[in-house]
C-alpha cells in the first residue's frame, strides 16, 4: 500500500483546481480520521508494547504496537503537563506558544494557531473529551467535555460550554478512565458520518495519586512484588550538579504515605508512623471524599490489609531499616501505577475495537502518547520535570492500518511538536501557511519503515521553566543529540552532560572531563544554534523572576547564521 499516494490526493481538495464537485466530495471522504489518545504521566518504562517495556502485560498496548509503529526515541519539549500539551496542540516550543509552566500561568491563549483549529477550518468535525489542563476554554473543537484542572479518578466532574461563555460543571458517577472512553465512543457514534473527524481522548490516568479502579485493585500486585527496582533507586545525587540534592520529588523523602502510598492512618501505630512518614508530607487522600460508600468500603478494605501487612513486616523485622522501607514504598507505588494503567489498556482495547468493528481502522490514524515521561523510581524519583531520560522521553505509538508499517520500532528522533504538522499532513492541509506556524515537522516520511535521514540523530531542544514550583526542579534547558544529553541549569548556573551510551542511567556528569572536551564544545555550539533556530529569547528560561511571553507563530528561523536543521553531534 502506498500511503503517500493515498494521502497525496486530499491535498488537492484544497487547491482551486478541483475538477468537479463530485470529485471533491469523493476526495474529502478519503481524508483520514484522526484520534489522539493522550494520557497523563505515562512512563515509557511501563508502556506494555512488548515483554521488555513493562513489568506487567498490557494486551491492548501490545496489540496496538503489533498493528502500528512504536517510537523508541520520542521526546517531549517541556516535561510538565500543561506546557507539554500546549506544545502538542501548537506544534511549537513553550517560548513560542506562551504556556511556560502550570503554576501561576496565564491561561493558554487559544487565539493562536493549533492543529484542531486548522482541521476544524478544513471541514473536520472535532471533539475533545477528558483532560485538557490549559485552563482557558478549548478552541478548535466543535464539542468538548473536559475535566477541571487535573480532574479526579472517582466520580469526576466534567465541564461543558454553557451560554455566554459560562461553564457547566456536572459530576458524573464512575471511574474517570472508563467514563472518558465511553464518552469518546458516544461522540463517535453520534458524529456526522459524512465528514472526517478528529477526536482527542484525554485520560487523567496514570497521574498522581495513582488510583486504580476498584475492580483493578490488587491486579498488579504479583508483578510489583517480584520485579527488580531500578539500579539507581538509591541514587545519592553525587557526581552531578549540586542542585539535584535540593529536588523535592524523591520516594524516600517527599512521598506522602497516606495520599500517595495509600496507607490507612488508623492502622499505623505512632512509633511506626514516625519511622515511615516523610516530614512535611502528610496530606489527606484526595480521592477519598469523591468516593461513594461502596467504593470507599472496597478501597478501605484493600488498603487496610496492605497497611496491616506493612506493620506486621516492620514488627517482625522483615522490614528493618530505611532502605527496606524505601523498597516497600517503591513496590506500593509500582502496584498502584501499574494498576492505574490497566484501565488505560482496557480503554485502548475498546477504542481500537470500535474502529475495527465500524470499518474505520483503515481510514483512521490513531496516535497514542503520554504528555511527558515519568520516573518509576529511577534516581530515587517520582514525577518528571528534569531532563533525565525517563522524564524527557515519552511514549508514542501510531497505528493506521494499511498506511503505517505494522510491528516496527522506530529509532527516529521525534518530538511532540511533530504531531500537529503530521496531522495536517495526513489531512491534506500541509499548506505553506499552516506549516510555517510549526516548529516540528511531519512524521509521515517515517510511516513506511520507521527510518528517514531527516530524523536520524536529529537534535531535540528541551526547556523547563517551572521554578519556583512544586518539587523544586530548576529552570533548565538543553538538548538530546546522538548519544548525548546536554543541559544548562539556569537556576544554579551549572552544566551537565551525559554520555547515554556509556552511562544510560545518567549517573555521571562528564561536562568537565577532558576526554569529552571536543564533543562538549560541539554540543555547546549546537545548543546555541538550536536556541537560535527555535527563536528562544535571550536569557530564557532565566535563573529566577517572573517570565511571561506573548505567543508568536512566525516560525521561520531567524538570524544570519540560523540553520533550520543543525547537524547533530555524536
Ligand atoms: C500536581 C501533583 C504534582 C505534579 C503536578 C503537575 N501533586 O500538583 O506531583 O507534579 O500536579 O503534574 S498532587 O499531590 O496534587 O497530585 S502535571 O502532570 O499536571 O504536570
Ligand atoms: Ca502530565
Amino acid at each position: 500500500m502506498n500511503w503517500l499516494l493515498s494521502i497525496a490526493l486530499p491535498a488537492a481538495v484544497f487547491a482551486t483546481s478541483a475538477s468537479s464537485q463530485e470529485q471533491t466530495l469523493k476526495e474529502q471522504e478519503q481524508r483520514p480520521n484522526i484520534i489522539m489518545i493522550i494520557t497523563d504521566d505515562h512512563a515509557y518504562q511501563t508502556l506494555g508494547t512488548c515483554d521488555k517495556d513493562s513489568p506487567m502485560p498490557y494486551p491492548n498496548f501490545h496489540k496496538m504496537a503489533d498493528e502500528g509503529m512504536v517510537f523508541d526515541r520520542s521526546y517531549c519539549a517541556n516535561s510538565l503537563c500543561g506546557p507539554s500539551r500546549a506544545c502538542i496542540y501548537t506544534g511549537r516550543h513553550s517560548h513560542m506558544n506562551g504556556y511556560l509552566f502550570n503554576e501561576h500561568a496565564k491561561p493558554f491563549d487559544g487565539s493562536q494557531p493549533t492543529f484542531p483549529k486548522m482541521l476544524q477550518k478544513a471541514g473536520y468535525q472535532t471533539g475533545l473529551v477528558g483532560k485538557w489542563h490549559l485552563e482557558s476554554n478549548p478552541t478548535g473543537f466543535d464539542y468538548w467535555e473536559i475535566f477541571p484542572g487535573q480532574g479526579n479518578y472517582f466520580n469526576p466532574d466534567f465541564i461543558t460550554p454553557g451560554k455566554d461563555g459560562k461553564r457547566i460543571v456536572t459530576r458524573v458517577p464512575g471511574y474517570a478512565t472508563e467514563l472518558v472512553t465511553q464518552k469518546s465512543i458516544d461522540w463517535l457514534d453520534k458524529r456526522d458520518k459524512d465528514k472526517p473527524f478528529m477526536l482527542v481522548v484525554g485520560h487523567k490516568a496514570p497521574h498522581r495519586n495513582w488510583c486504580p479502579s476498584i475492580q483493578n485493585l490488587g491486579r498488579a500486585k504479583q508483578f510489583a512484588d517480584t520485579i527488580d527496582p531500578p539500579s539507581n533507586l538509591k541514587d545519592d545525587f553525587s557526581d552531578r550538579p549540586d542542585f539535584l540534592k535540593k529536588t523535592e520529588q524523591t520516594l524516600a523523602n517527599h512521598f506522602d504515605v497516606w495520599s500517595d502510598e495509600h496507607l490507612i492512618k488508623e492502622v499505623v501505630p505512632e512509633d511506626i508512623r514516625k519511622m515511615i512518614v516523610c516530614p512535611k508530607y502528610e496530606w489527606p487522600m484526595p480521592e477519598w471524599g469523591r468516593m461513594n460508600p461502596e467504593q470507599k468500603k472496597a478501597w478501605y478494605d484493600y488498603h487496610k490489609a496492605r497497611t496491616e501487612k506493612l506493620v506486621k513486616d516492620i514488627r517482625s523485622g522483615k522490614i528493618k531499616n530505611k532502605d527496606d522501607i524505601l523498597l516497600q514504598r517503591w513496590r506500593h507505588y509500582m502496584e498502584d501505577y501499574l494498576g492505574t494503567v490497566l484501565s488505560v489498556d482496557e480503554s485502548i482495547g475498546q477504542l481500537m475495537d470500535y474502529l475495527d468493528k465500524n470499518g474505520l481502522a483503515e481510514n483512521t490514524i490513531v496516535l497514542y502518547c503520554g504528555d511527558q515521561g515519568f520516573y518509576m523510581g529511577e534516581h530515587g524519583l517520582y514525577d518528571k520535570r528534569w531532563i533525565f531520560e525517563e522524564s524527557f522521553r515519552m511514549p508514542l505509538i501510531m497505528r493506521w492500518k494499511g498506511h503505517i508499517a505494522p510491528g516496527v520500532r522506530s529509532e527516529a528522533f521525534v518530538q511532540e511538536i511533530d504531531y500537529a504538522p503530521t496531522f495536517c499532513d495526513v489531512a491534506g492541509i500541509a499548506t505553506p501557511e499552516n506549516m510555517a506556524t510549526f516548529q516540528g515537522k511531519s512524521l509521515t516520511p517515517l510511516f513506511k519503515t520507521g527510518e528517514h535521514k531527516d530524523f536520524s540523530d536529529r537534535p531535540l531542544y528541551y526547556a523547563f521553566y517551572e521554578n519556583p514550583g512544586e518539587h523544586n526542579a530548576p529552570r533548565h534547558d538543553g538538548l538530546r543529540s546522538g548519544k548525548y544529553t546536554l543541559s544548562y541549569l539556569w537556576t544554579s548556573d551549572e552544566w551537565m552532560l551525559f554520555d547515554n551510551e556509556k552511562d544510560p542511567a545518567q549517573m555521571h556528569n562528564v561536562y568537565n572531563k577532558p576526554e569529552y572536551a571536543e564533543d562538549t564544545r560541539k554540543l555547546t555550539e549546537l545548543y546555541k544554534q538550536l536556541r537560535q533556530t527555535y527563536q528562544v529569547p535571550d536569557g530564557f528560561p532565566g535563573a529566577k523572576g517572573k517570565l511571561s511571553v506573548t505567543p508568536k507563530w512566525d516560525c521561520a528561523p531567524k538570524g544570519s547564521n540560523a540553520n533550520p536543521e543543525p547537524a547533530s553531534t555524536n
